[in-house]
């Protein structure tokens, strides 16, 4: 497909005068792959469409919300009625308690809800709770693990492993920085070995169920249960950022899929339909440490929003409808099929490593498995970025980034993944020329 782009080029130049790197959010830049993004103008279903009127196979999806597909109508009638009685009052309303009690009902480990308006100030309130309830300050997160912009989450590891962090930005302060021990992912010994030596420091032990933010890395076989294990034998709070496994690897998120309960459980993305929510949830005597009940402080002039709350509530009663999980797994596990197939197809079956779980996945350039940070860090970029422009110009629109997931929609069809299957098979090969 001969891709137009001068609209999308001079648009972008447009952005950049104003917009800080012409974008709102640096991933959406394009740094890593390098290129001039696509400013999109629409989006329906499994198709997103830019200003130069190219249209892709969507597998971006927001970074996660859009697991119905683009504007689904029970969302966009939602959100049309809500706004039609006002976009915000500041005050309680009927809608929120309704997305609350969506929440409670599919989260086994959710009693009470505190909604905010981004997954990072979930994680920032998920925090000070773990920290104000426990009277600990130390907070244990894994090296690759995203948990939002938050400075306690801007922590790098320092010399060697599970060692105080150091900024991984400037602006955070060591001090900061210094509150928040570093592990591998899937290192469950690592964070049994902190907790045994600073547990009684320890609020917390923070993790993407997940890995999503490396690409995506599922946990080993146990590796949850010991993290619960360990947490328990400390007296630390276990934290589930389910932020992108919330209602995407199952109803109950990854708690539900692996059967391991957490103290707290941060969610984002698909409970707020595509409209800014994020939340943190736990049992009713360790959220009401939050005021007004308890000391510790947390507020949100949008928190709550009526029209993100009347998406969020629209887009989990679609996902209750009979057989919705059942499409996605059958759509993602013939694209990873496919995915393979078209690898195979270029002689990169023994070097590139698919891992999906649900309908969220990630083909990493390198050879199987990827099992935490390091692994994945020694993906071949360029390979990548060879294969992402590939499949961009053949009309299938992924994350500009290796380190993201691809998102499956119960909106992708089977002429979908024909056309991403086509694409995949010349894409591989440009990105064997790479590798
Ligand atoms: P937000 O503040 O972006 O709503 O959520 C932060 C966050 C928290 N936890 C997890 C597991 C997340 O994945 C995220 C945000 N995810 C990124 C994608 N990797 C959002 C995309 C972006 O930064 O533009």
């Amino acid at each position: 497909m001969q891709r137009r782009t001068e609209r999308s080029e001079s648009a972008f130049a447009r952005a950049a005068d104003v917009l800080v790197g012409g974008v709102n959010s640096p991933v959406r830049a394009f740094k890593a792959v390098g290129g001039t993004p696509p400013v999109i103008v629409r989006a329906r279903g499994s198709a997103i469409t830019d200003i130069d009127d190219n249209t892709y196979v969507d597998y971006v999806g927001s970074y996660g919300p859009a697991i119905l597909g683009h504007a689904p109508q029970p969302v966009v009638t939602a959100v049309t009625k809500a706004a039609r009685r006002g976009t915000t009052y500041g005050a309680p309303t009927v809608g929120e308690t309704q997305l609350a009690e969506a929440v409670v009902a599919a989260m086994d480990a959710i009693e009470k809800v505190r909604f905010v308006s981004s997954g990072t100030e979930a994680v920032m309130t998920a925090l000070r709770l773990a920290r104000g309830a426990t009277g600990r300050d130390k907070i244990v997160k894994c090296a690759g693990g995203y948990h939002g912009h938050a400075d306690a989450m801007l922590a790098a590891a320092g010399s060697g492993a599970a060692t105080l962090g150091v900024p991984s930005s400037p602006g955070v302060p060591a001090a900061t920085a210094g509150e928040t021990l570093v592990v591998d992912y899937n290192d469950a010994d690592a964070v049994a070995d902190v907790l045994d030596a600073r547990g009684g420091d320890v609020a917390a032990v923070l993790v993407e169920p997940v890995a999503g933010n490396m690409g995506v890395v599922p946990p080993r076989d146990g590796y949850l249960a010991a993290l619960r294990s360990a947490c328990d034998a400390a007296g630390t709070l276990l934290i589930f950022d389910e932020v992108i496994t919330g209602f995407r690897v199952a109803p109950g998120g990854a708690q539900k899929l692996y059967g391991v309960r957490a103290d707290l459980t941060v969610l984002g993305k698909i409970i707020g339909g595509g409209l800014p929510v994020g939340a943190v949830g736990g049992g009713a005597a360790l959220m009401d440490h939050l005021a007004p009940l308890g000391e510790i402080y947390q507020a949100g002039t949008l928190s709550g929003n009526p029209l993100a709350t009347a998406a969020g509530l629209a887009t989990l009663e679609a996902l209750a409808d009979d057989g919705v999980y059942e499409r996605l797994e059958a759509t993602a596990a013939a694209l990873e099929r496919g995915l393979r197939d078209a690898a195979a197809a270029s002689g990169l079956a023994e070097r590139v490593c698919i891992q999906r779980v649900g309908s969220m996945m990630s083909c990493f350039f390198r050879p199987p498995p990827v099992t935490n940070y390091a692994d994945a860090a020694a993906s071949n970029a360029d390979a990548y970025a060879a294969f992402f422009h590939a499949m961009l110009d053949a009309g299938v629109y992924l994350a500009p980034g290796q380190f993201e997931a691809m998102f499956v929609s119960a909106a992708h069809d089977d002429g979908d993944v024909a056309q991403t299957i086509v694409a995949a098979e010349g894409a591989f090969a440009a990105a064997a020329e790479r590798l």
